[in-house]
């Protein structure tokens, strides 16, 4: 049992329960609601207390397992969203069960999910995506949970480790009949049925590397030399005034750090003090922050006036070598002719005019790695990377088990034994209860 709408006063609050036992539900909804609603019919009931004073009003819906978001039998109470009727309704729920001696609890957080997940209405990865529609910052974040809440990414998995399955069962006939052991590779074409396993497998990942991205937001990191704009380019992607923009240069010290999206992918862009040699205390102290917010950049967006190219007297680190960046050139509306071809990942934008900036919006999701829309990609979490990565280093090294010899298909077939295992951790299906307690623990309470 919980109260599954937020905290705080609304419209409607909704409380939430959910039975093993079929005969429990019924007899509960006898004593809450005085009566047992016609299973997935919305029900008027006014709900009393010993006395028959009325607590609320409200809907029931009744749902008998598994049909249901648990998969056990579930009853939702949809009354007033006030914090003390509700607390009312709940007291009123845990007399009557304490009457009847019936079990009932409060529900641990993610606990309706986590028995959803145990009653196989969903497997490991949808359940997560049921938290990460929830939290979801921007609409092409929520379509993307949507779309591994509802299957894709668990279905590509899926298929996956049923290629690899196939492949094993081929592997193991061949094993117990040692004399064909030569021919096994050749006949079942192993090497090139691995080799697009292989394929396969990496296509997933890149997908699941993107679901990552839009599920943490990428972090675009703006450096360049103090006054060329950083700040207002800022506001400019923002759309409002978040930094301090001056013609003092030196006037961000801070990081400033904003949450936004782009064409509906969820990125944190952090705005740095200009690099520059100084003797200023705190200006110093701003610089070293820029040095830090460089190291945790997934992208670096190096800002330089237009007008004036060669300004930076101070080199990036060395760090800034390893990450992807773009050289943006601001204030064009202050030359008067723009090149037309600039180099490979350069652009040419006004933060004063906003020209420009819609083409450094493609160069970034471009340059980040974000080949589909948010429609087409899906929702996925670094623990999802992580397993595809050890499935990758088990069947890289069977493709090279197939490559040495026959003779060595025992170990090829541990190789993909121990690949399929970690698409199993994707799907929950082979994952240790204590791990599965700490993913569900994360959610919130009456989900
Ligand atoms: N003409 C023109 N002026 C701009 C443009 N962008 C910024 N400026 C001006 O340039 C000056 C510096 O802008 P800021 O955004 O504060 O520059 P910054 O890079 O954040 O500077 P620091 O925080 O000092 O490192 C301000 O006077 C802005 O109005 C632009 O696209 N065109
Ligand atoms: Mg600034």
């Amino acid at each position: 049992m919980a109260i599954a709408t937020p905290p705080g006063k609304g419209g409607v609050g909704v409380l939430r329960f959910s039975f093993p036992q079929a005969a429990h539900c019924e007899l509960f909804c006898q004593a809450f609601l005085q009566k047992i609603p016609t299973v997935r019919l919305a029900t008027l009931v006014t709900l009393r207390d010993a006395s028959g004073h009325a607590i609320d009003e409200g809907i029931a819906l009744r749902f008998a397992g598994p049909a249901s978001f648990t998969g056990e039998h579930v009853l939702e109470f949809q009354g007033h969203g006030g914090p003390a009727v509700l607390q009312a309704v709940l007291n009123h729920a845990l007399e009557q069960a304490q009457r009847l001696s019936l079990p009932l609890r409060h529900a641990l957080p993610g606990e309706f999910t986590q028995r959803a997940f145990l009653n196989d209405k969903l497997d490991l990865a949808q359940a997560e995506a049921v938290a990460d529609l929830i939290d979801a910052q921007s609409v092409g974040a929520a379509k993307a949970a949507a779309a591994s809440l509802t299957g894709v990414f668990s279905q590509q998995v899926t298929d996956l480790a049923d290629r690899i399955t196939h492949l094993r069962l081929l592997l193991e006939a061949t094993l117990d009949f040692p004399e064909e052991e030569i021919e096994f590779l050749e006949k079942a074409d192993a090497k090139g049925q691995l080799q697009s396993i292989l394929t396969q497998q990496s296509e997933l990942m890149a997908l699941a590397q993107e679901g990552v991205k839009f599920r943490e937001g990428l972090r675009i990191v703006l450096v360049g030399p103090p006054n060329v704009g950083k700040s207002s380019l800022l506001n400019a992607l923002a759309g409002e005034e978040v930094a301090i923009v001056s013609p003092v240069a030196g006037t961000t010290r801070d990081r400033i750090v904003q949450e936004l999206n782009i064409r509906g992918v969820p990125l944190v862009l952090v705005d740095t003090a200009g690099l520059r040699v100084t003797d200023d205390t705190v200006e110093k102290i701003g610089i070293d922050r820029t040095f830090k917010s460089i190291q945790e950049a997934d992208l670096l967006m190096l800002l330089m006036d237009a007008a004036h190219p060669d300004q930076l007297d101070m080199p990036l680190p060395d760090v800034a070598l390893r990450i992807p960046r773009i050289q943006v050139w601001n204030k064009s509306d202050l030359l008067d002719s723009l090149p037309d071809n600039l180099g490979e990942d350069q652009c040419w934008v006004s933060a004063k005019t906003g020209a420009g900036l819609e083409t450094l919006k493609d160069a970034i999701l471009h340059k980040v790695g974000f080949n589909h829309a948010p429609e087409h990609g899906f929702m996925a979490r670094q623990r999802h990377v992580d397993a595809l990565k050890v499935c990758r280093s088990h069947l890289e090294l069977a493709h090279a088990y197939a490559l040495q010899d026959d003779r060595i298909l025992d170990l090829f077939a541990e190789e993909l034994r121990l690949a399929h295992d970690a698409l199993g951790e994707i799907t929950g299906r082979l994952l240790p209860d204590d791990l599965l307690g700490l993913i569900f623990s994360r959610f919130c309470i009456g989900k």
